[in-house]
């Protein structure tokens, strides 16, 4: 299994500050690229505003009340590529077999544009052809009607559909009699969900972006912001203006993170100012947080124990501790127990920096935690989490003006797709109001995540898979399994706006169906429709697009769920097309069913939308013991890493998978990684030069890769090119989705199941093509 790659590249130092020019040059470049036409340029000056759209980038909050365009280059090239002149038209189709489609590199089939037309793959021509939407809806109708269990079909969503579209696909699959709710969540910021409800209740932030305002202290845990969430950006450089310390915790030193250069402030990019972000960098090596965050703890447990034998003030929150906490005497006992050896052998941080990290955390008043996928994609992530939010609750850090917990998500809609039930784990009460107000008995069963649905394919438990969105098929871990799984499919369903790899690996009847973006104008008998989304602090907001549609054909994502809907189940209980001519009514069904939708449809009608306030934010811990939940968690010392590395000594590295500055996941813009140096590749590793040395490779080699694994299947990711860069010993760097065939299905989280993608045991090899070509040349 290989997916080609153009690469003619080269790799430099970057030395800017992140942002600035950089970032506006790279506008243009995407606006010509996808020949964006005139009249849409205005668009982007409507993202996030009140009277405009989300914007389709990410999860970061908006400034509330906005009234000035916020520029970020990450915004526009969401749009620019939504918005894109190119198409994918029947002709397309009828050019090229699914066979030669596949040979095409991600890139490319990206560049190809807006998919145009509802397709249906012919296995006799391996093409796609037009078909009717009713043909399609029926199509699929026979398929999920002919199983003889609901739960042979998984339904994937992708973090972009809207609450609209979310509800009402989780009440069609419900009443298909399933709770297979396989999501990009489940890759993603799953041991948030699992880890926060524990310890405070809730699996969201408690923080609204104001409280940056009032913050003495922000850390930052494993996010690049300045490609991923460029916004945050704007918000750390006002905390660092103020003279609040900024901690990034990451074994990576990222640009964004150094200095930046904010496009909002003319005078900055005219005189060439930038601000420092970070006042200092911790460097744990890969999976590392765990202990680096329990020596945090146990370096404010120490101050605090001083504190006490010297009558001075005390370190830890007496009174937050008293009144909202439980099992504190435990977690400090444990915390007092745990060597320093152990901490700074697992975390790789030396003790100076758990000291300096913990000195910034006690004289902080109000601090800020906020965590990306460099915490959530390991086998401790859950733990992680809930160690970290125990170390914010020693000082009351949680449901207070300018501290608290800032998970980031990711996809635009990811938080409010699973406030809207895209959960294969829905809890009772949900499921009792949801029979209630639609007169039938939700099935009770948990349901499959991404790795168990993927299972379930390759067990031939699963043969109908539909996909609300995402590239399910490189998204996910153990490419070539998933691949196989996907093709025993009897049928895959494909929703999406662009080609991608998902809809060439399909099952023996495919469909394709075309979609509107978040930008485009969702007319629906006539009147526009907005549809609503939550952003990573829990503000709810509606979103009009402005744009004409890509192509006449298009339906929205909620028009075809409906369609759908109708055509599986009928009409009779539920009036699927009712629903969709006039999302408002399905906002008065969210009303009914889900809590803190009060007043849904007026109060989203409020600039700026409204708060789905958590209860942590307000001290209510909706917890087991009704208290913020301490818990007590061991270093663990038999992970499959450290049984690799006892087997193959130091030449075990760990790699992570990451995001380049020009992807969004597996959609890729360009070749370029522009804040790390990487121009026109992506096929690199990143190593640290004297691990490259000492494992006899010379700078700029070409190396495969093969993650070590327990199960006897080797899995190969074939010639990369070596990058000497700044990161810790023993680590590797490298970008998914290539990096993907590396992770086995089984290397999940514990509790969260989610992929391991930022802890991957490998070897690396002189690359076979270099082999073949000295030995030929010997
Ligand atoms: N332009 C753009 N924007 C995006 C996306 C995109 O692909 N492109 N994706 C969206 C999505 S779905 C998501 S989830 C977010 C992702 O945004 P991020 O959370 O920023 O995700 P990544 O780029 O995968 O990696 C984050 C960082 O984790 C660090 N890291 C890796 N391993 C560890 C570790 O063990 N410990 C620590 N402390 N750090 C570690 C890496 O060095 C890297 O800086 O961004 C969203 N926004
Ligand atoms: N190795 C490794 N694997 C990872 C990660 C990692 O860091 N490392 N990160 C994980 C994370 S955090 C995530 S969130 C997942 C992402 O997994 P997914 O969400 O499945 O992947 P995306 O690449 O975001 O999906 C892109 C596709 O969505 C479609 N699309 C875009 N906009 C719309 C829309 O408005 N409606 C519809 N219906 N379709 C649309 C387009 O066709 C586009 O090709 O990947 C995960 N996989
Ligand atoms: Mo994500």
């Amino acid at each position: 299994m290989s997916i080609p790659t153009p690469e003619k590249g080269h790799v430099a130092p970057y030395t800017h500050p992140a942002a600035g020019w950089g970032a506006l040059k790279q506008v243009a470049v995407n606006l010509i690229k996808e020949k964006v036409a005139g009249g849409k340029y205005k668009t982007l000056f409507k993202q996030n505003q009140p009277d405009g759209f989300d914007c389709p980038g990410c999860a970061w909050p908006d400034r509330q009340h906005a009234s000035t365009f916020e520029f970020c280059e990450n915004g526009v090239k969401a749009v620019a590529a939504e918005a894109t002149s190119k198409r994918v038209t029947p002709a397309f189709f009828a050019e090229h077999t699914v066979t030669a489609l596949m040979a095409q590199s991600d890139f490319e089939l990206e560049q190809h544009g807006r998919l145009t037309h509802p397709m249906v793959y012919d296995a006799a021509t391996d093409k796609y052809q037009p078909v009717a939407w009713q043909d399609a809806f029926q199509l699929i109708a026979r398929h999920l009607n002919q199983l003889d269990d609901p739960n042979a079909a998984t339904f994937y969503t992708s973090g972009r559909a809207s609450n609209e579209a979310a509800f009402l696909f989780q009440l069609f699959v419900r009443m298909v009699g399933t709770n297979n709710f396989p999501d990009c969540s489940n890759m993603c910021h799953e041991a948030t969900s699992r880890g926060l409800p524990v310890t405070v209740g809730v699996g969201k932030a408690t923080v609204l972006l104001d409280d940056f305002q009032l913050t003495d202290a922000v850390l930052v845990f494993g996010q690049n912001p300045a490609t991923n969430h460029p916004r945050m950006l704007n918000e750390l450089r006002d905390c660092a203006k103020r003279g609040a310390a900024i901690v990034s915790i990451n074994p990576l030193k990222e640009r964004g993170l150094q200095r930046f250069t904010s496009p909002q402030h003319v005078s900055e990019m005219v005189t060439g100012q930038s601000t420092k972000i970070a006042t200092m960098f911790v460097r744990p090596k890969l999976a590392g947080d765990f202990a680096l965050i329990k020596g945090l703890g146990k370096r404010v447990i120490e101050l605090d124990d001083e504190a006490i034998a010297t009558g001075s003030k005390r370190v830890v929150d007496v009174d937050f501790l008293a009144e909202h906490t439980a099992g504190f005497e435990a977690f400090a006992a444990d915390l007092r127990a745990e060597s320093w050896a152990d901490i700074v052998a697992e975390s790789g941080v030396p003790r100076e920096d758990i000291d300096a990290l913990a000195d910034v955390y006690v004289k902080s008043e109000r601090t800020i935690a906020c965590w990306g996928m460099g915490i959530t994609q390991h086998k401790n992530s859950v733990s992680t989490i809930q160690l970290l939010s125990n170390v914010m609750m020693l000082r009351g850090n949680i449901g207070r003006p300018g501290a608290g917990l800032m998970p980031v998500r990711g996809h635009s809609n990811v938080q409010g797709d699973r406030t809207m039930g895209i959960e294969e784990q829905p809890d009772e009460a949900f499921l009792d109001r949801l029979g209630a107000a639609f007169d039938f008995e939700p099935p009770r069963a948990h349901g499959q995540d991404v790795v168990a649905a993927i299972n379930a394919m390759l067990a031939g438990k699963v043969k109908v898979f539909i996909g609300l969105g995402g590239n399910f098929s490189i998204a996910t871990p153990d490419t070539p399994r998933t691949w196989e799984a996907l093709r025993q499919c009897d049928l895959t369903v494909n929703i999406a706006t662009k080609l991608n790899r998902s809809h060439l690996v399909i099952g023996k009847d495919a469909l394709l169906l075309p979609t509107l973006g978040r930008t485009e104008i969702d007319l629906q008998n006539g009147v526009a429709q907005g549809v609503t989304v939550e952003d990573s602090v829990c503000m709810v907001h509606i979103s009009y697009g402005m744009n004409k549609p890509a192509s006449p054909e298009l339906r929205s994502e909620t028009a075809i769920v409906a369609g759908m809907a109708a055509a599986t189940l009928g009409s009779d209980k539920v009036d699927w097309h009712w629903y969709a001519q006039d999302y408002a009514r399905i906002r008065d069904a969210i009303e009914k069913v889900i809590p803190g939708f009060e007043r849904y449809n007026e109060r989203v009608a409020q600039p700026g939308g409204f708060h789905l306030t958590p209860a942590s934010r307000n001290r209510v811990w909706r917890t087991a013991s009704g208290k913020a939940q301490f818990l007590v968690h061991a270093i663990d010392k038999d992970t499959p890493i450290q049984r690799a590395r006892a087997r193959y000594g130091d030449d075990l590295l760990v790699m992570m998978t990451t995001r380049s500055h020009d992807q969004y996941n597996t959609t890729i813009y360009g070749l370029d990684d522009r804040y790390r140096g990487v121009f026109g590749l992506r096929r690199v590793v990143f190593i640290n030069p004297a691990d490259r040395a000492r494992l006899g490779f010379a700078e700029g080699e070409r190396v495969d890769i093969t993650s070590v694994w327990e199960d006897g299947v080797t899995r190969h990711a074939r010639d990369f090119l070596l990058v000497d860069y700044d990161i810790p010993a023993g680590c590797l760097g490298a970008y998914y989705p290539e990096t993907n065939p590396l992770v086995p299905l089984e290397s999940i989280g514990d509790r969260s199941g989610t992929p391991t993608s930022k802890s991957i045991p490998v070897l690396l090899a002189r690359a076979a093509s270099v082999q073949t070509s000295a030995q030929a040349a010997a």
